[in-house]
């Protein structure tokens, strides 16, 4: 990546190593932007990869999918309209979902191919395209935001792959500044970004981005995925990392505090959904404690 010469993108290179064993390679296919697999581990279920990107195993999909939806949606009174960028699988509609408030949820996602396989390999998480108030729109998320109409979403999620490939504006300015115009005073943008441990410079960009298009409040959050953010050489060598991150921003208007979270799930539809296992009040909160390495960068931008 020329950007960040010094960030490595591929296994080869990376000098440590958490591996997946692969038991047996289901599913391998080139959509128009990208590679793309599904095999079945030993010990994390299915796994879906992505240009030899990890971007969810069954076992602990939960973790993403959860924090990513509930971090901004519980942190707002009332969400009623939600866009979800990218999240072809289905699993953060899934989440979206949740919420009785929510009135439409449109999703941009890229690439059909991650719907249609998200469908035949993954039918618990693919079961949110399944909700009656989801407008699916296949294309690029970037073109979406620039027509998306001013002022109109509650809500943006930004559930997307590595800033390589198909996914490399959705972490560039011009980016957050659409999704910013989209959203209405005192709405919220939660995107995925990245690891601590790995990729402080890019976080390093991106709070300085959101710093100056975000003019209510900027925050990081982090998780524990025990597969992300890491790379895959079939057939050995399936590497992840543990950590992933979230930006989280909303737009000048009522006052957002996203750590203090003030709109719990009622969670009626964990009868459809099956219920929450990963996130709850407690762990939104405690996502925004940094460690001091990290408060350093990203709360001196
Ligand atoms: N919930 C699964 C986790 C993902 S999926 C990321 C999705 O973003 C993919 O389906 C990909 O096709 C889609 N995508 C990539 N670029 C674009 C774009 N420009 N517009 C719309 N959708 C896009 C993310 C896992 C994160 C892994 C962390 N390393």
């Amino acid at each position: 990546n020329p950007k960040y010469p010094n960030r490595t993108f591929s296994s080869d290179d990376a000098g440590e190593a958490h591996s997946l064993k692969v038991e047996k390679v289901l599913f391998q296919g080139k959509s128009d932007y990208q590679d793309v697999i599904v095999f079945q581990s030993a010990t994390y279920g299915k796994v879906l990869v992505l240009d030899g990107v990890i971007q969810l195993t069954e076992r602990d999909e939960c973790a993403y999918q959860e924090m990513i939806t509930h971090l901004p949606l519980c942190s707002i009174p009332n969400p009623k309209k939600v866009l979800v960028i990218g999240g072809g699988d289905g699993g953060v509609l899934r989440e979206v979902a949740r919420h009785a408030s929510v009135e439409q949820i449109d999703m941009c996602e890229i690439d059909k191919m991650v719907v249609d396989v998200s469908k035949q390999f993954f039918p618990n998480v693919a079961i949110g395209f399944e909700d009656p108030r989801v407008n699916l729109v296949i294309g690029d998320g970037v073109a979406f935001l620039k027509n998306a109409a001013e002022g109109s979403y509650d809500a943006v999620i930004v559930d997307s792959s590595d800033p390589i490939g198909p996914a490399k504006e959705l972490f560039e300015k011009p980016f957050f500044q659409s999704v910013a115009r989209a959203l209405r005073p005192g709405g919220v943008v939660c995107t995925q970004a990245e690891s601590l441990w790995l990729h402080i410079d890019i976080i390093e960009d991106i709070v300085s981005n959101c710093r100056e298009i975000f003019k209510g409040s900027v925050n990081y959050a982090w998780t524990s995925v025990p597969t992300y953010p890491r790379h895959v050489s079939l057939p050995f060598n399936i590497q992840s990392h543990g950590v992933i991150g979230f930006m989280l921003c909303s737009t000048e208007g009522p006052d957002v505090d996203f750590k203090n979270p003030v709109n719990p799930i009622d969670d009626s539809s964990s009868k459809s959904n099956g219920p929450l296992k990963f996130y709850n009040a407690e762990i939104h909160s405690a996502a925004f404690c940094l460690p001091s390495f990290a408060k350093k960068v990203i709360e001196s931008k």
